[in-house]
């Protein structure tokens, strides 16, 4: 309860703020994207992890205020880098299922200024448990503004094909479970090469999440991984820190 009232304030006392964490293109041989990752510095506990304060947020719907403030500051952000590198921000199912979702992204595309097409939306198979017809309605309006669409933590859920053949995403994100064994177990390098080849006939990206060493680097390259994501190349870091990147010499 204490929890609740606190996370209320959250945003009001200024205690959220953004980490963005770079995606690399294999192919580019370059960074085209950062994913917004939304910290809460508690005056008392100090940082608490999304992990411990999203699902309280969602059952008292103070997702939906976080949600839209997050994907502001993310567009805001973003303005700032150059035009090739797109911004990723994590949208929960309660937040997706709410009919403002659009007037939100709408919004915070218009007072940014940022183009559509450099926001992207991450969304996890969880959502398709339920009223897959409002989902799947939902998600082409999105993509009809020019807003991408990313299926997070890809191969967790269940019957993930069927989702895929349903709509057209823009970039499936390989879940880091399958990255962890990819060095001991040839199973794991087969999975990702099947991933990678579904989804390029299907026309999609893919990111492998939680990289983080090079041996993982090198099996996902030779399998054909679009970009990497991970403690390997680098973890979450502050806007500061990601503006300094673009800088001449930076
Ligand atoms: O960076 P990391 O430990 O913080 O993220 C933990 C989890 O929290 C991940 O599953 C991530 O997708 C989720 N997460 C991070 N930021 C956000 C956010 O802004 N909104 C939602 N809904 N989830 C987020
Ligand atoms: O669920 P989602 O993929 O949105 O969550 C991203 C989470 O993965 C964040 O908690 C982020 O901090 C974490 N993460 C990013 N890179 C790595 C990594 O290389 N190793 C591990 N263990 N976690 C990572
Ligand atoms: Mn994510
Ligand atoms: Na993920």
């Amino acid at each position: 309860r204490q929890m609740e009232l606190d996370l209320h304030d959250a945003i009001a006392n200024g205690e959220l703020h953004l980490m963005f964490q770079p995606l690399f293109n294999l192919g580019e041989g370059r960074v085209s994207a950062f994913e917004a990752l939304l910290r809460w510095n508690h005056p008392v506990r100090g940082l608490v992890s999304p992990v411990d304060f999203i699902p309280l947020a969602e059952d008292t719907g103070l997702i939906l205020p976080i949600g839209e403030w997050v994907i502001r500051e993310a567009c805001r952000a973003a303005m700032r880098w150059p035009d090739h590198v797109r911004v990723a921000v994590n949208v929960s199912a309660v937040q997706f299922r709410n009919p403002g979702l659009n007037a939100v992204v709408l919004q915070a595309l218009g007072e940014s200024g940022l183009a559509p097409q450099r926001l992207e939306l991450e969304i996890t198979e969880s959502l398709f448990i339920e009223n897959v017809e409002g989902v799947l309605a939902s998600l082409h309006s999105l993509r009809a503004m020019g807003v991408r669409v990313a299926l997070d933590d890809f191969g967790t859920g269940y019957s993930s094909l069927s989702y895929l053949r349903a709509f057209p995403f823009d970039k499936i994100k390989i879940d880091r479970s399958f990255i962890i064994d990819l060095m001991s177990s040839k199973g794991a390098t087969a999975i990702i090469k099947s991933i990678t080849t579904l989804a390029d006939a299907l026309g999609m990206e893919t990111t492998a999440e939680g990289v983080e060493n090079e041996g993982q680097l090198d099996i996902l390259r030779e399998q054909g991984c679009s970009q990497i994501q991970g403690f390997y190349f680098s973890k979450p870091l502050v806007e500061a820190d990601v503006a300094a990147l673009f800088l001449p010499g930076g």
